[in-house]
């Protein structure tokens, strides 16, 4: 049996940078995240504490619905599949804390660059479906997630996280009990064999090795509700943040990402035309458009965007950037949102706990000989 407590197994995994070791994150370099699907080897890792136990029979991995239901259920995973109409959707699952570390001074937490999300085809049941069956009283107003994972002084008694989302959120069509990666059975490290997947949202939500969804009447208080918060007001940055009304994050801010050509990387002298790639999702929202530039802002190329497959899916994304001359370059790639809101070049929005960084991503290359 694998040791519980050796959280530093990377097997599968292509390149990620460890950001933990104990408990075991990892995220993808902005250019390995250049796949339109990304890859199981390629997709981030985030434990807040320790592996819960491997088991035998995926198929045979029970979980439970309880609290505010007609009917609690306790079904296996077999039962599931059997039971409720599978559906695949490709969707974005992001740490809450992705885009940390562009915050200054420094934000208290992992520090992510922009590589603490991935955009994976995920098979399952909607939750909504599943809640139908279990019948939800009127009372029904929160969802509190469990895991197999105990905590990080080994307690399986305390959960090493867990969080909930309003009833609403659950009910939407795209939030999944997920058994499937990529269309691969979901891998252990991704909480298999049974997670959730709360797309838009902080992957914190996103329960892996899922055992328990309790239905509350109230908002849920499990580990993690106090944390994933943000102040209502503007804080100064570097304040203790100790002061002030904070409100839950939910939707996730517009994000895009350059995955081609590679920060640092070096081009031909006499390149006069770089085609750049990217991804950008926006939470809740759609993408409507992302511009590229390479004069820091002053001028600006509209991308070509595919469109997503499905809602929260993400929008892979190409621009054709002409350059006057072999040198230096940085190029920027800033996303817009459904309702206006581009990516800014500062991030204005410091909080204490380092959430909501979208900061317009930047990526440094040369062409021809540095002189
Ligand atoms: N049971 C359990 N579920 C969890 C976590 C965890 O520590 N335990 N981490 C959450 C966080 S903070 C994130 S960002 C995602 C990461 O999912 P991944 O490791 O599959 O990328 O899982 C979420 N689900
Ligand atoms: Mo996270």
């Amino acid at each position: 049996m694998q040791d519980r407590m050796s959280a530093l197994d990377l097997s599968g995994k292509d390149r990620l940078t460890v950001l933990s070791e104990a408990p075991l994150v990892a995220e993808t370099p902005e250019s390995l995240l250049d796949d339109d699907t990304t890859p199981i080897a390629r997709f981030f890792i985030r434990n807040n504490g320790l592996l819960p136990e491997r088991v035998e029979d995926p198929e045979a991995w029970r979980f439970t619905i309880d609290g505010e239901v007609e009917h609690p259920l306790d079904l296996s995973v077999a039962e599931l599949k059997s039971r409720f109409p599978a559906k695949t959707f490709r969707m974005v699952l992001e740490c809450g804390g992705n885009g940390r570390s562009f915050f200054e001074p420094k934000a208290e937490g992992n520090a992510w660059t922009n590589g603490g999300a991935g955009c994976a085809e995920w098979t399952g049941v909607s939750l909504r479906d599943v809640l139908q069956a279990a019948g939800l009283k009127n009372t029904a107003l929160f969802t509190g997630h469990f895991g197999a994972d105990p905590d990080k002084t080994g307690s399986v008694e305390r959960q090493a996280m867990s969080r909930g989302v309003p009833i609403t959120k659950a009910l939407e069509e795209h939030t999944l009990l997920a058994w499937t990666m990529n269309g691969e059975p979901l891998p252990f490290i991704h909480g298999g064999p049974l997670r959730l997947i709360v797309p838009g949202w902080p992957g914190s939500l996103s329960q892996k090795w899922l055992k328990r969804i309790w239905i509350r009447d109230r908002e849920h208080d499990g580990p993690g509700m106090t944390s994933y918060r943000v102040p209502v007001h503007p804080l100064p940055p570097g304040s203790d943040g100790t002061h002030g009304e904070t409100r839950i994050l939910e939707s996730m801010p517009v994000r895009s990402i350059i995955t081609a050509p590679a920060h640092g990387s070096s081009h031909e002298a006499g390149t006069r035309t770089i085609m750049v790639r990217g991804a950008a999702w926006a939470g809740d929202d759609a993408v409507t458009r992302v511009d590229c530039s390479i004069d820091g802002g002053a001028t600006w190329v509209s991308a070509q965007m595919t469109p997503p497959r499905n809602r929260y899916d993400w929008v892979r994304w190409t621009a054709t950037v002409e350059l006057p001359g072999d040198g230096y370059y940085e190029i920027f790639a800033r996303a817009t949102d459904s309702q206006g809101r581009a990516q800014p070049f500062r991030a204005v929005n410091w909080n204490p706990n380092g959430y909501g960084c979208n900061v317009v991503h930047r990526v440094a290359f040369m062409v021809g000989e540095v002189v």
